[in-house]
């Protein structure tokens, strides 16, 4: 059974990943619309695997007796200034997510919830990669982006691990 404390913190969780979900779909909307197949696509790509982290915790506190509640989302923000803008904006929100979820491995450590320090661990790793993704991008825009977008929109799909 969940503590409150924890479950609290696990639903709030839900609605950060699925306004990462939407956030991404936004910016492959815009993407797609200023031609830049291979960045939209990155970002679809990048928007369904944020869902599949919201499902997670929806089924993981459901799972341990808790309720998970399915919240509405902001609107995300439609328009970028440029690629370096949105990217830039990537990394940060990947580093808050990040925070959030240590924060949750904080309250289950304070909450001695076991099978949630187990569990998240997986979310951990995974932030590792997600910060380290969207840096790659960032490096790979820097390099060559600003003077061959064309480049940079057909080949930022190798960058996915
Ligand atoms: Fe982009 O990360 Fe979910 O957790």
């Amino acid at each position: 059974m969940l503590k409150p404390k924890v479950e609290k913190i696990l639903n709030e969780q839900i609605e950060k990943e699925g306004f990462s979900s939407v956030l991404y779909l936004s910016m492959a909307s815009w993407a797609e619309s200023k031609g830049m197949p291979g960045v939209a696509q990155w970002l679809y790509a990048q928007a369904e695997e944020e869902k599949m982290h919201m499902l997670k915790f929806i089924d993981y506190i459901n799972e341990r007796g808790g309720r998970a509640i399915i919240p509405g989302f902001e609107k995300p923000q439609s328009e970028w200034k440029d690629l370096n803008v949105l990217f830039d904006e990537v990394l940060e929100h990947e580093r808050y997510i990040s925070d959030s979820i240590n924060k949750i491995l904080e309250t289950s450590i304070k909450e001695s919830d076991f099978a949630t320090q187990n569990w998240i661990q997986w979310f951990v790793a995974e932030q590792v990669e997600e910060e380290s993704s969207a840096q790659a991008v960032i490096d790979k825009l820097n390099l060559v982006g600003k003077n061959n977008l064309y480049v940079f929109d057909r080949d930022i799909m190798s960058l996915r691990s």
